[in-house]
């Protein structure tokens, strides 16, 4: 990947990816013996997707951006679909030979499709550094798991995993988005540094270690300020912020809001006050 050397770049890169299971069942009834009555039969099969990941921005080397408002942005989809068919059809011969015979037939089909497996979206994946240089700079990693109605799937949303982050000075976002209907981290393992100007950390939840540098820094989480245990921590305005899931060591931050509970801003000193 090559950055300009002028002032605003743009990273910008989307995956979709979709999980099919397909069943289709099909039964057949044939009843000559009309002593019989209510026959019935079944057939059923089913199928199986596949485990899939879709990484939106995968960085792997260094990417360093000239000063300007940059973008480095990640989105993954994942979706699971089932489609399911089930047709029977019946066939009854009836011959005049005992009109007392009360005859019923049925005949059933069944279907039944499963996606089974592991579905992994990541907006930004990275195992190297970003460097944005100075000016308003944007990094948004954003992974969405869509399901359909009964799928087996262990669906996993991080918006951003790994990597460096270096900002530079100006008033940088960060933002990390994880939606689904299972395990979202907003991200995993990152070291963001805002350095100079106001900064804001859009985090969700997750691991990592955020430093905010000089200026008036705001990192909004998940949930309301009572889900989380505050720790102080000897760096400056050091805090360590856990809850199930989450663990972020933050340093130089002042502000801190919560996603359930946006009405209220926190300072740092707020945080260990009941
Ligand atoms: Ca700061």
């Amino acid at each position: 990947m090559k950055l300009s050397n002028y002032e605003i770049d743009l990273v910008i890169e989307e995956t979709t990816t979709t999980i099919r299971a397909f069943s289709r069942a099909t039964s057949k009834g044939f009843f000559p013996d009309f002593f019989v009555s209510n026959v019935n039969t079944t057939q059923s099969t089913s199928t199986s997707g596949s485990v899939t990941e879709a990484i939106g921005l995968a960085i792997s080397t260094p990417l360093t951006s000239a000063d300007g408002a940059d973008i480095f942005q990640g989105t993954a989809e994942v979706s699971a679909i089932t489609d399911t068919v089930a047709i029977a059809d019946a066939l009854a011969i009836s011959e005049a030979m005992d009109d007392a015979v009360d005859m019923r037939v049925t005949v059933l089909g069944d279907a039944f499709a499963t996606v089974t497996g592991n579905a992994i979206a990541v907006g930004i994946d990275s195992s190297s550094t970003v460097s944005s240089g100075d000016g308003a700079d944007l990094i948004l990693g954003q992974a969405i798991y869509r399901g359909a109605i009964g799928p087996e799937v262990n669906a996993t949303t991080i918006g951003i995993r790994g990597g460096s982050y270096d900002l530079g000075n100006g008033n940088d976002i960060v933002r990390a988005i994880a939606s689904g209907g299972g395990i979202n981290i907003g991200v995993q393992d990152v070291l963001i540094d805002g350095g100079e100007g106001a900064d804001t950390f859009e985090l969700q939840s997750g691991t990592g270690v955020v430093i905010g540098g000089g200026g008036d820094d705001l990192l909004l989480l998940e949930g309301s300020k009572t889900d989380y245990t505050f720790t102080a921590l000897t760096s400056s305005l050091g805090v360590s912020i856990q809850k199930n899931g989450t663990n972020l060591t933050v340093s130089d931050v002042e502000s801190f809001q919560f996603a359930g509970d946006l009405a209220m801003t926190y300072q740092y000193t707020d945080l260990f006050t009941v």
